[in-house]
């Protein structure tokens, strides 16, 4: 098993329990990859002559990778928002941004108005392009940077849109709206949009969550006796999730729910710029293949050869679909392996109580298990098992994390 490599420096007995251990957290993230892949049907062969093909990679984009994996940040749970900062370097940002110049044209929404050209200026009035498939495939930076955001996703490479690069001038925003619209066809489990430069003023992904109402798409009058039109009745607003567009940041949110339904708290908005412009990269992550794009495996990149990480906890894909399987070396420190072992005692299995799971100690690991797979800490509970089982338990208790009157909405200005 590849685990067992990387345990070859231990003591015998102690190697194998902590095996099971880092067993436990491969486990988790096969066990909710396929809950959340519930439905979707295997990836298709690679087509001739793509079996093992691997784009080589000019030492330009290796340089151009950001030097540590990103680290991702819980905004909300309900619905599940993650944000992390240095996602993409600003040499890769670069590069995206360039690859469309000259290229982009007015962004469109699907509408049913009968006027439908003043609507869609009313919704959106920004710009956008696609990338297509020889972009996708055969431009290196562009290829991994699909790859991290699909393995930052847990989404299999096939399962998405076509990169979108946006571009937004001054005034120009995109209100209120949700990405998943599965009743016309178009389920789109997860987005991610990344910032490819730093906005200067406006610009914010806005999920008003619980206001959605007071954000929509009316005139309103604000406090000084002014009109004001859907989201500029919210942009402004402190203790709304905002999240300011900063070169490399990504924001991943899930439109569903775990249990695959639509998630209306996901809706969000596009601020309106008020000085400079702002590009993003954005994906929409599919339940199934869509472009008829394979993404081939490649060993650099997919998990294998197994090589000791450092440390660093970075994600490799063993498998993508049917089912899901993803690995993380060391994921347990020393330290929190002697614990869950102390805890564990001389039992074949035991639950970990809710109260145990407040020392500070298992609470980091509860919380970096739920990280890892992007799922809400309420989520599960924690089972200790003499190795080799699965351990993870949908409890399925709904809370929304973020909450202004506790402190508002989390620092995401520039440092
Ligand atoms: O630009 C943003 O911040 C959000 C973009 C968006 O929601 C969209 O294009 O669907």
């Amino acid at each position: 098993m590849p685990w067992k490599t990387a345990s070859t420096q231990q003591g015998q007995g102690q190697a194998a329990r902590n095996a099971g251990y880092v067993a436990a957290a491969v486990a988790v993230l096969a066990v909710c990859a396929g809950v959340w892949h519930k439905g979707a049907t295997p990836a298709s062969a690679p087509g001739p002559g793509e079996t093992g093909r691997q784009t080589p990679i000019p030492s330009a984009a290796l340089a151009a990778l950001p030097s540590s994996p990103s680290e991702w940040r819980v905004l909300s749970e309900f619905p599940r928002i993650y944000v992390a900062d240095g996602f993409l370097s600003h040499q890769e940002c670069d590069v995206l941004r360039s690859q469309v110049a000259g290229r982009l044209e007015p962004a469109k929404v699907v509408e049913k108005e009968e006027n439908k050209y003043d609507q869609q200026a009313k919704v959106r009035n920004n710009k956008q392009i696609w990338l297509n498939r020889t972009e996708e495939r055969d431009l290196p930076e562009v290829f991994h940077i699909l790859k991290r955001m699909h393995r930052a996703a847990l989404i299999p490479e096939d399962d998405a849109e076509a990169l979108q690069i946006g571009h937004y001038s001054v005034e120009e925003k995109y209100e209120t709206h949700q990405d998943s619209d599965p009743r016309s066809g178009v389920a789109r489990p997860a987005t991610m949009i990344v910032y490819l430069n730093d906005v200067e003023e406006g610009g914010e992904t806005l999920f008003p969550l619980s206001h959605r109402r007071e954000c929509n798409m009316r005139w309103r009058r604000d406090a000084e006796g002014n009109q004001r039109f859907g989201i500029q009745n919210c942009c402004d607003r402190e203790d709304l999730l905002r999240i300011s567009a900063k070169k490399g940041r990504a924001v991943l949110f899930f439109n569903h729910d775990m249990g695959g339904d639509r998630d209306i708290l996901a809706e969000h908005a596009a601020c309106p710029v008020k000085q400079g412009e702002k590009w993003i990269a954005q994906r929409w992550f599919r339940y199934q293949p869509y472009q008829r794009l394979i993404h081939p495996l490649d060993a650099r990149f997919d998990g294998l050869p197994l090589v000791p990480t450092g440390g660093s906890r970075e994600l490799r894909v063993l498998s993508q679909k049917a089912p899901s399987v993803y690995l993380i070396e060391d994921f347990l420190g020393e330290e929190e392996v002697q614990l869950l072992l102390s805890l564990l005692g001389d039992a074949r299995e035991r639950w970990v109580s809710h109260e145990e799971t407040r020392s500070s100690v298992l609470n980091a690991v509860v919380k970096r298990m739920h990280q890892a797979v992007r799922l809400p800490e309420t989520a599960a509970s924690l089972r200790l098992r003499a190795p080799g089982t699965r351990e993870i338990r949908d409890l399925s208790r709904k809370r929304n994390r973020f909450d202004p009157s506790d402190g508002g909405p989390p620092d995401l200005d520039d440092t």
